[in-house]
């Protein structure tokens, strides 16, 4: 019996470690966005929601407390991009802040946008490919002040002056472009469930936005295109996981089956095949949007249960995040296998990960995605990287600084970094290529 224990010893680990084995030149990477992290940015509508909620009694906020400092990214890249650089990262998403751009309407702040190639060139000087998202949530003041989204026509003109600043600008450094991040949650969390700011609940305030996304995702592709025609443009898409409470009702089968075409095909009905679909429209062409995808990027986080009555966020014996979330990871097999149906084009996991103090449950977390995207490549899903969120503890929206999804540390006092026991497991999963 030794001889086969010590056989037996030899081969597993070889034969679960090619099980995991992922492509030459797979992207491994990790996540951030400029507000989120830049810090002092006081020229944006979630700075103005922030202080007017304060002004609320602590019970009736919305918004759990201030961006603030953040992680003085703004200051502290290098510190940052030299750990990414030590975790042989191969590729690192950041976010373009319109209002750090343009402050005030019609004079683009240069200096500015130089600190932004900067952080592009540094990127690359240590080997690290960069993704560049232009919109991740935040408008400028002057924007809002002017009915920001719901202001159609103005948005839009405001946008493409802002677009024709930064991507020529830009353009030599950025490896992958995402227009947009998330287009289909700022209309939900901001225009539908009153979660983001401007804490809305109108479902025509809702498809208003979510067109004017699309219109912003396609106008951005054609600024990029005559660029550059190659270059690559994504979409950061939330492609939200939806299932029936109880699977084998009918009418929970069927909210699951409506949600996901009005939630997350509509978007891909515009860009990939031109036609804005119901209830975004009525079929009707739309031939600028059309073919505005070279690949998807995917954000993916949970999944939600609909019962009749709605949404319900988890079932007895759901393993949860702290963010309340259900850890769904046949959510991702689900999704990249449907993605690559509906659009026929390359993925890039833009954002996986969790919110958590417990460094093991993150490990977990991440192992067990990552396993079910790579089960779906194996099975044709042509997935090129996976993007870690996030980089480093940050601004978590509503919920402030109380949700940890960082793969580093940082001291809010010091501002010191400190790479966590997940940011040494990733760094060996990138070294293996695999887990
Ligand atoms: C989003 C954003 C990120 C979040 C992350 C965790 O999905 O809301 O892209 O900014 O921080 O998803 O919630």
């Amino acid at each position: 019996m030794k001889w086969l224990s010590l056989i037996l010893s030899c081969i597993l680990p070889s034969i679960t470690r090619s099980m995991h084995t992922f492509p030459p030149g797979f992207l491994w990477g990790t996540a951030a966005s400029a507000y989120q992290t830049e810090g002092n940015n006081t020229k944006n509508d979630w700075y103005y929601y922030e202080q007017t909620e304060k002004q609320k009694p602590a019970a009736k906020r919305k918004l759990a407390g201030e961006c603030g400092q953040a992680t003085m990214q703004w200051q502290n890249y290098e510190q940052d991009y030299d750990i990414a650089q030590k975790m042989g990262v191969k590729i690192h998403r950041l976010s373009i802040e319109w209002s750090r751009i343009f402050p005030a309407a019609d004079k683009p702040d240069m200096e500015a946008l130089a600190i932004y190639k900067k952080q592009l060139i540094s990127l690359h000087q240590r080997g690290i490919k960069t993704i560049v998202c232009l919109h991740h949530f935040t408008i400028p003041i002057w924007v809002l002040h002017k009915g920001g989204f719901l202001n159609r026509d103005y948005f839009l003109a405001q946008f493409k002056q802002y677009l024709e600043v930064v991507i020529p600008f830009l353009a030599e450094e950025v490896d992958y472009w995402l227009p947009i991040n998330e287009p289909n949650i700022v209309p939900s969390a901001s225009y539908l469930i009153g979660m983001f700011p401007p804490f809305k609940k109108n479902i025509f305030q809702y498809l208003r936005v979510y067109r004017l996304m699309i219109e912003m995702h396609a106008a951005a592709y054609h600024v990029i295109k005559r660029q550059n025609k190659t270059a690559p443009v994504g979409v950061a898409f939330a492609y939200m996981h939806f299932q029936p409470f109880n699977a084998k009702n009918k009418w929970q089968q069927c909210l699951s089956y409506l949600s996901d075409k009005w939630a997350n095909r509509i978007f891909f009905e515009a860009v990939v095949n031109g036609r804005w679909a119901f209830p975004l429209g009525w079929g009707a062409a739309a031939p600028d949007i059309k073919g505005t995808l070279d690949f998807t990027g995917l954000n993916y986080y949970t999944t939600l249960y609909l019962k009749n009555t709605g949404p319900v966020p988890f079932k007895k014996g759901d393993v949860i995040t702290d963010m309340g979330w259900v850890v769904y990871p046949k959510g991702i097999y689900a999704i990249l296998h449907q993605l690559f149906k509906i659009t026929n084009k390359p993925i890039i996991v833009t954002e996986n990960g969790t919110a958590t103090t417990d460094e093991s449950f993150r490990i977990d977390y991440f192992k067990s995605h990552l396993t079910e995207i790579h089960k779906a490549m194996s099975e044709g899903v042509p997935v090129k990287g996976y993007m870690a969120w996030s980089l480093t503890d940050n601004y978590e929206w509503q919920h402030a600084y109380s949700k940890k999804f960082g793969l580093i540390s940082v001291d809010p006092i010091s501002m010191e970094r400190t790479l966590k026991k997940s940011g040494w497991w990733y760094k060996e999963v990138i070294e293996k290529n695999g887990l």
